[in-house]
């Protein structure tokens, strides 16, 4: 077989209604922003990718889409190469305030993880395998999902929207009720098996009432809180005696893998990140200190499929669980995220998913089917998944006429509460 080599590439940025989840930082907005990728090839193969859509990620994704062409699409070092040079010593633009320090590497790493899962797309499709098979095989055919619990409002704060912003049925989650509520719907809609709620948005009391409402509700089911870094270590550590027993793991509850590494050290709970592991460069602080026992690997920010396989590895090496985080994103990267987490046998948690928020997406109905909590793999070629044209002309002007060019929760929340600043700890 002839490797396709790639002709162009095409990348076409599109916003898809959010509601209005809470976090530490804020409120989403009424609309994410997300780039869909297509490598155009020489065989008539089109390999898909899905990125970020904020104004830095498509920055680098323009600089480096013109020094592909002529490449195979089995050349993942070759893309990894003529990224970093094109990218040169370019100011690191990040699309999220989650990993940590900005860098060069990782504005390499975010780069060439968005256009690699294009390349493994194309790779399926020019040899008719799955991209799971092409990544050393599927070690599960089904891949568990956590539900995605939120505080939530109803609808976005006046002035958000225009007055034909379509609202979800979701309704408020403000308080362990609501969260159970929320809980019940998800678990009935997907039968999710484990529950993951966003944390740091209440007094961490209240956050810990309502893990205990959810495991009084579901008794037995795996639980997990993310308060993202907003919580004090001496917080941290007034909290965890609440929470021990409850948990199978707790995300990040403080910043840094020095604060990681206190609270580690006072208390039984296993403590998880995707924000103060991101890259492997910290790594070594993280084993140094113990700040963490579970890494949440994630293809777009980690570099990609092969270096999530080789940070795989180093997990098993230190003993480390593995999970996967995700932040909003499209049926391409859920079609990503599921062929790697069956071809990754060190993963020993659900992953996580936004998918359950999303009521827009760029690739036709059919290929993602839920059952009992789990996404069966896309039978392929490549990811399996297709683009739904209309669907992506529709939603790029949909980004065209929303005006937002990139993630700012801060200022979503200031529309309902002027007084709002970004600080961390908050708690
Ligand atoms: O969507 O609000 C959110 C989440 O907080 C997201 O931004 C995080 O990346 O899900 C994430 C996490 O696990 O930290
Ligand atoms: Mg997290």
């Amino acid at each position: 077989m002839k490797p396709p080599r790639i002709t162009g590439v095409t990348i076409t940025p599109v916003a898809v209604l959010d509601p209005p989840l809470l976090n530490a930082s804020g409120v989403h907005q009424p609309y994410q922003l997300r780039a869909v990728i297509e490598l155009h090839t020489d065989a008539g193969i089109t390999g898909l990718g899905e990125a970020y859509g904020d104004d830095p990620t498509l920055a680098n994704l323009r600089a480096a889409a013109p020094v592909l062409e002529g490449l195979s699409v089995f050349d993942l070092n070759g893309l990894t190469a003529r990224t970093a040079t094109a990218l040169g010593a370019a100011a690191p633009g990040s699309p999220t305030d989650l990993i940590g320090a900005a860098s060069r590497e990782k504005t390499i790493a975010q780069t060439v993880g968005a256009l690699e899962v294009a390349f493994y797309d194309a790779q399926g499709k020019a040899t008719g395998l799955r991209v799971c098979d092409v990544l050393g095989g599927a070690v599960r055919e089904a891949v568990p999902y956590s539900a995605y619990l939120f505080y939530r409002w109803a609808r976005h704060p006046q002035g958000a929207t225009g007055p034909d912003y379509p609202d979800d049925d979701f309704g408020e989650a403000l308080d362990p009720a609501g969260i159970v509520a929320q809980a019940k719907r998800l678990v009935d809609v997907y039968g999710f098996g484990s529950l993951k709620l966003k944390g740091g948005v209440f007094a961490p009391e209240e956050e810990a009432e309502a893990i205990a409402a959810l495991h009084e509700a579901f008794p037995g089911r795996p639980l997990r809180l993310d308060p993202n870094a907003n919580w004090s270590v001496e917080t941290s550590l007034r909290v965890t005696p609440r929470l021990e027993g409850l948990l199978e793991y707790l995300e990040d509850p403080t910043g840094g893998n020095p604060g990681m590494a206190r609270v580690a050290a006072g208390t039984s709970l296993p403590l998880a990140t995707n924000m103060c592991v991101t890259s492997f460069a910290e790594i070594p602080e993280a084993v140094r200190l113990g700040s963490v026992s579970i890494v949440l690997s994630d293809h777009h920010y980690w570099g990609g499929m092969r270096a999530s396989q080789r940070l795989a590895g180093l997990c098993a090496t230190f003993g480390w669980g593995l999970s996967m985080h995700s932040n909003t994103h499209l049926g391409i990267s859920l079609a990503a995220m599921t062929h790697l987490a069956a071809a990754l046998p060190e993963l020993t948690y659900a992953c996580d998913t936004h998918s359950v928020w999303q009521r827009e997406d760029v690739v036709r109905p059919g290929a993602l089917v839920w059952s009992e909590g789990s996404l069966a793999v896309p039978a392929g070629p490549g990811l399996g998944v297709e683009l739904d044209r209309e669907a992506l002309a529709r939603l790029h002007q949909q980004y065209l006429d929303c005006g937002i060019r990139s993630r700012d929760d801060v200022s979503a929340m200031r529309l309902a509460d002027p007084s709002w600043e970004r600080r961390k700890p908050r708690f």
